[in-house]
């Protein structure tokens, strides 16, 4: 998507960095100062019909930019190539440009008496852009070939492992495969240092991104980004703090069992029962999902669960079959079927012979039917899962196309990234059954085993979700500098995840830069949001067809009651503050971490009683 104007949205489509904006009127820039303009407003007293026609001309020229951006950044993100990126670079700068002037333009009407949903659209145009570049000549345009230079060089990375280049994409498939501690230590390291290349044009980002946020009225991006959720920027970042401490007691002690599952196996030098997990250990390279370690950390004695990666291999499935599966689900709530052109147009396996962006996004060209995907889809649980996640996307894009352009967007961005992973969710033993993928459901004797398994994704996630933004909000403030910039993720990740580094990690490292989201300025914390609310959403989806049992054992596939509702709530797009949205669907007002207590209770008791009298924490 590449949607815009909203920082929420542009995350979906992992836009080149900036998050777009629209709007083409093809003036020139006058580059008046943003205060010199407001006073002149002022002074001619701008009234509510001037306010509703700025917005109205605000969203139609947004509406024909972002459909030429959308096209031009899919053609970036599907075929890397110097000519590519240029076009990408001058959208990109068109786009910030844009924003930036709607933006300054929207401070005239400050003292103008508008009802609230007008007033919201203005903030919005105020927020429209993930990485404002002040308006002074040249900034956009330096911001956007900085943006569009770390978004290639992320994307086409590569390292040397055994005699071999290997792409950024196979070197997650060796975090998840590997099991000797010294080549999971090369290969993260590696890649790690990889980001280093793109250390220079990070730091000269934030500088020019602040000036712009602080031309805003922001005190700096990170506050701006922390704006976007219906209430003032310090009481959101005090919400994601109480949502942590929700749910911290279960991390805690699943970091405990893991770290002594990992002490048996890899003994006491390479795994101290006293100290953080070396982050490569954990079968991801960003130890933000520690799925892959299932067969180390599974419950001795626990029931089979269900191995969904031998289970998919097995029957035969494909990229596309994984996606039509996904799909269906969908369908099964009563929800149309995609598009012909989604199939036509989607990028769903990595192409040959050229240079493509695989980290997985959900786009939406024309803010009507166009949606699609784009993915470098393995045949295996976890792209099974971002299929349903990437897919929630596209059916929240449609849903709300009725909207206008500016009310066009997730509730907040945690909502947007949440819907296909509480799809994701109803993907029990009982499900597979019914799709034909598994014979036959296995008994609650296998239940610790299943909570398990999603609890290393899931669980396992949650530090990390929270800790990307805390540390971008760090440096956006000033509070980190480029010098003190990797100590301060390092301080991050031990605090938060009880991580740390396998290898030595210098001043010159810049090893946020090695996760995708850094490089290519995508918002974190809607992730963290989204862990949190698809279990709400999951649990009310279960408690609206009625269902009495474990709550993880509940499937709400082929419900439409649930789809009817659920469409509801994505019809809305951001038209409401989000606590509408979330009330509209779940009756409740609040974002909450007692539904994953909930789900995980009896995984929590089990975990309990193994760390019995060991020393947990770091
Ligand atoms: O980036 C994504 C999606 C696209 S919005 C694939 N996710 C985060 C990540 O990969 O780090 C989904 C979960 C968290
Ligand atoms: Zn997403």
């Amino acid at each position: 998507m590449k949607k815009p104007m909203r920082a929420a949205m542009a995350a979906l489509l992992s836009v080149s960095a900036v998050a777009l904006i629209a709007g083409c009127g093809k003036k020139e820039k006058t580059a008046a100062p943003a205060d010199a303009a407001a006073t002149v407003a002022e002074e001619a007293g701008p009234t509510l019909e001037d306010a509703q026609a700025f917005v109205a001309r605000v969203e139609a020229e947004m509406a024909v930019l972002n459909e030429r951006a959308a096209n031009v950044f899919w053609a970036q993100e599907t075929n890397i190539t110097p000519e590519t990126e240029k076009a990408a670079a001058e959208m990109s700068a068109e786009i910030t440009k844009k924003a930036v002037e709607f933006a300054n333009e929207s401070k005239n009407f400050a003292n103008v008496e508008m009802p609230a949903e007008l007033r919201r659209k203005f903030d919005k145009v105020r927020q429209s852009i993930v990485l404002p570049a002040p308006s002074r000549e040249g900034a956009a345009d330096e911001l956007a070939q900085i943006t569009t230079r770390l978004n290639s060089a992320y994307s086409t990375g590569k390292i040397e492992f055994e005699g071999r280049t290997v792409p950024q994409d196979e070197t997650e498939i060796l975090m998840r495969q590997l099991r000797d501690p010294a080549k999971l230590a090369e290969v993260w390291t590696k890649w790690h240092d990889h980001a280093k290349t793109m250390r220079a044009d990070y730091f000269r980002m934030v500088e020019i991104a602040n000036e712009g946020a602080r031309e805003l009225g922001y005190s700096d991006v990170g506050q701006m980004w922390r704006s976007g959720y219906d209430m003032p920027a310090d009481a959101f970042a005090a919400e994601t703090d109480r949502l942590w401490g929700q749910v911290k007691p279960l991390y805690d002690e699943l970091h405990c069992y893991v770290r002594t599952k990992l002490n048996a196996k890899y003994g006491a030098d390479v795994v101290p029962l006293d100290q953080p997990l070396r982050a490569d250990l954990l079968g991801n390279m960003w130890a933000q999902s520690w799925a892959p370690l299932y067969d180390i950390a599974k419950p001795s004695g626990a029931a089979a669960g269900v191995d969904l990666d031998a289970l998919l291999k097995a029957k035969g499935a494909t990229p596309e079959s994984m996606t039509k599966t996904a799909e269906a689900f969908f369908t099964s709530l009563g929800l149309d079927p995609l598009p012909a052109t989604f199939w036509e147009r989607s990028q769903i396996v990595k192409p040959e012979g050229r240079e493509v962006v695989c980290h997985a996004s959900a786009w939406n060209i024309d803010d009507k039917d166009d949606v699609r995907i784009k993915m470098c889809t393995k045949v295996n649980d976890d792209d099974f899962r971002t299929l349903h996640h990437e897919l929630g996307h596209n059916y929240y894009q449609r849903a709300y196309k009725a909207q206008s352009t500016l009310d066009r967007g997730g509730a907040n961005d945690g909502f947007h990234e949440a819907i296909g992973d509480m799809i994701a969710l109803s993907i029990t033993p009982e499900y597979l059954v019914q799709i034909g993928l598994l014979d036959k459901a296995p008994d609650a004797s296998a239940d610790i085993g299943l909570l398990m398994a999603q609890a290393l994704d899931k669980v396992a996630f949650l530090p990390f979700a929270l800790i990307v933004d805390k540390w971008r909000w760090q440096l956006f403030s000033g509070e980190l500098t480029p010098e003190t910039s990797n100590e301060g993720w390092w301080k991050l990740r031990t605090q938060y995840q009880g991580v740390r580094p396998p290898t030595e990690r210098g001043p010159d490292a810049f090893d946020p830069g090695a996760k995708y989201h850094v490089p290519n300025n995508t918002p974190y914390t809607r992730y963290f949001l989204a862990a949190i609310l698809q279990v709400q959403f999951y649990k009310a989806a279960c408690d609206q067809i009625g269902w009495q049992g474990p709550l993880h054992r509940c499937s709400f596939y082929g419900s439409k009651e649930v789809g009817e509702k659920l469409n509801a709530m994505l019809e809305m797009g951001s038209a409401k503050p989000w606590p509408d949205a979330l009330e509209a669907f779940t009756g409740t007002r609040q974002m909450d971490g007692s539904a994953i207590l909930e789900y995980y209770a009896p995984l929590m008791a089990y975990l309990k009683e193994q760390n019995a009298g060991k020393t947990c924490g770091w």
